[in-house]
């Protein structure tokens, strides 16, 4: 196991193994088997590129021997932060084949994290697109160099400016056809000056990936946690657990080879990339469609284009797809499947997505920590509505607690705890924090609070800690945002709690209106009242935005939110 990882016990090992959920494949075997058996199919369609599964594996060769040939080792560690582009499947691939990690980055982090991730992980390498999204990554690049003293080589898909051209990484472009000849690539990041670490930069080496294949039961990646409080952590995730959560993923969404997924989420996060996203997508036979915004006007064109049949979106992100869908001028009937998750989708949303779309909607409450729940595509209409789906694995075993993590009767709300073959047992390199994340017998401590319905859906009532306490009055910020949700002059709420020095927390609504004329702060409180609200429950304040300021993911921000409040708050009743 990767050192600083924490695996299965044996017996669980055992136990996922002999119920075939844990194959012993490796997802680099996953697409050369695919690649044998659809080979002139297309996988992956990304800007101008259009690669069918033998390019794809062929490309994830070339740049495994390139990385090789650069001195990536087996196992070490490589930071990758791309936008939604072809070179994204690639470079996976070529890790996997590899056997080095890829650390998946979002492509909003920034110096913060990033520096975090490679020193914590001591990344050899970071992977990047040069100008993208109105951001110039070399000049983070340039930051992450000198904080991050192992990263020896930093590869960018497009303009290089002073670092190496991933295109110059691939075998091909140097040397002869089959990429394992050394070639004059022995970039390293400050420009040629030669490697800072002499003993470990300059080996290069060479592998044949038809022999070499990673050990199915190690890490095959790091996912970055939703990370509720302070930096994110690292999640390792091994061939066996993540192959197993694509796969499963894949077959309950009906995956096929004529399915095509559009992937408008960052490609590295958990939803995007397994749920079942776009490892689902391939390890089914179907086809990627990668978009690099998130603007419903790409979106929608490309759904069009494409025959798209599956896309998986943030509730904030549906909102404005539906805003633009119902506007009309896109042919959308190919869509049989549209998954919102992440964050929470308030049932009135949720009451809007199929006549919308013209498609099933798919709740999904999943973590990059591994538990993921979907309703199911036959679930009645009221269950894809009101509930957040149930465990996609018979395996996975889920606890709903109180707060001294005693079960709570049936249909109570509590804590919720999950163990599995594809959720984790332990955070890379946190010891000490993983005695507090994890139970003593290896359950995840998720911080949602939800509660289990008779057909054993979930239904989360929110975060630990994102339940207001008003002198005592405990107040769900989820309850009240749905209630305003359903104000037709209302695009999107976030509720927060703000201190306040006599009832300890106030509710601040943070609203985005729409129409005209835009609903105040006393039509609201109107509203709520007349749908027989508790008093108490009405928010002190209104704060009338443009915008939520967003995460790395497109989940709207309550922590930023808060800290806008800050300490300026004076109550308006
Ligand atoms: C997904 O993963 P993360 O790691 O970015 O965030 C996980 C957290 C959960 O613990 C929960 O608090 C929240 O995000 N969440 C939801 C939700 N889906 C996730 N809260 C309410 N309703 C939902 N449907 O967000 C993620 C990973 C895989 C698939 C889908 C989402």
């Amino acid at each position: 196991m990767l050192a600083g990882s924490v695996g299965w016990p044996q017996e669980y090992a055992a136990r996922y193994r002999r119920a075939g959920y844990w194959r012993g494949t490796s997802l680099s075997r996953m697409l050369r088997d695919r690649a044998s058996t659809h080979g002139a199919a297309i996988a992956v369609v990304a800007g101008e590129h259009r690669w069918s599964y033998q390019e794809l594996d062929a490309r994830a060769d070339r740049l495994a021997n390139g990385l090789a040939r650069l001195g990536i080792r087996p196992r070490d560690r490589v930071v990758v932060q791309l936008p939604n582009i072809a070179e994204f499947v690639a470079v996976c691939f070529a890790m996997f084949r590899l056997d080095a990690v890829p650390v998946f980055a979002m492509p909003a982090h920034r110096s913060n994290e990033i520096i975090h991730f490679c020193r914590i992980t001591e990344a050899t390498a970071y992977i990047i697109a040069g100008h993208h999204g109105g951001f110039d990554y070399r000049e983070l690049a340039d930051d992450v160099c000198k904080a991050a003293p192992d990263v020896r080589h930093v590869l960018v898909a497009g303009n290089p400016g002073r670092f190496t051209a991933l295109a110059d990484v691939d075998a091909d472009a140097g040397s002869g056809a089959d990429g394992r000849n050394g070639g004059n690539d022995q970039n390293d990041r400050n420009g040629g000056s030669g490697p800072r670490d002499a003993d470990t930069a300059a080996d290069p080496h060479t592998f044949d990936p038809d022999t070499f294949d990673p050990d199915p039961s190690d890490v095959a990646l790091l996912q970055i946690s939703g990370g509720s409080t302070g930096l994110p952590k690292l999640i390792p995730r091994t061939h066996d657990d993540y192959l197993y959560n694509a796969a499963a993923s894949a077959e309950l969404c009906g995956l096929d080879t004529t399915s095509v997924c559009l992937t408008v989420l960052p490609a590295g996060h958990n939803f995007a990339l397994s749920a079942p996203g776009i490892l689902g997508t391939l390890y089914a036979g179907g086809r990627v469609v990668l978009a690099e915004t998130p603007s419903p006007d790409v979106g929608l064109a490309l759904v069009e284009r494409e025959g798209v049949t599956i896309v998986a979106m943030v509730p904030p992100l549906a909102l404005v797809w539906m805003d633009a869908a119902a506007a009309g001028g896109h042919d959308l009937s190919s869509l049989q499947v549209v998954q919102v998750g992440g964050a929470k989708l308030g049932a009135e949303v949720a009451r809007r997505v199929q006549p919308t779309f013209g498609a099933t909607l798919q709740q999904v409450f999943g973590m990059a920590e591994g538990l993921i729940n979907y309703t199911r595509l036959d679930d009645p209409d009221d269950i894809c509505v009101t509930t957040q789906g149930r465990p996609l694995s018979t395996q996975d075993e889920i606890r709903i607690v109180d707060e001294e993590e005693r079960d709570v009767p049936p249909g109570q709300p509590g804590h919720l705890l999950t163990r599995g073959p594809y959720t984790i047992r332990g955070y890379y390199r946190a010891q000490e924090y993983n005695r507090t994340a994890f139970t003593a017998d290896g359950f995840y401590r998720t911080g949602d609070i939800v509660r289990q319905v008779p057909s054993g859906h979930l239904v989360v009532e929110g975060r630990a800690k994102e339940q207001i306490n008003r002198g005592g009055e405990k107040v769900s910020a989820e309850e009240v945002e749905n209630h305003l949700l359903a104000h037709p002059g209302v695009h999107d709420v976030a509720v927060v709690g703000v201190p306040d020095d006599f009832l300890g927390e106030r509710i601040c609504a943070f609203t985005i209106t729409r129409g005209d004329p835009r609903p105040g702060a006393a039509d609201l409180r109107a509203f709520l009242r007349a749908r027989g609200l508790a008093t108490y429950k009405i928010p002190d304040r209104f704060t009338f935005v443009e915008s939520f300021p967003q995460t790395a993911v497109g989940k709207t921000s309550r922590a930023q939110l808060r800290v806008r409040l800050g300490a300026t708050f004076t109550p308006r009743t």
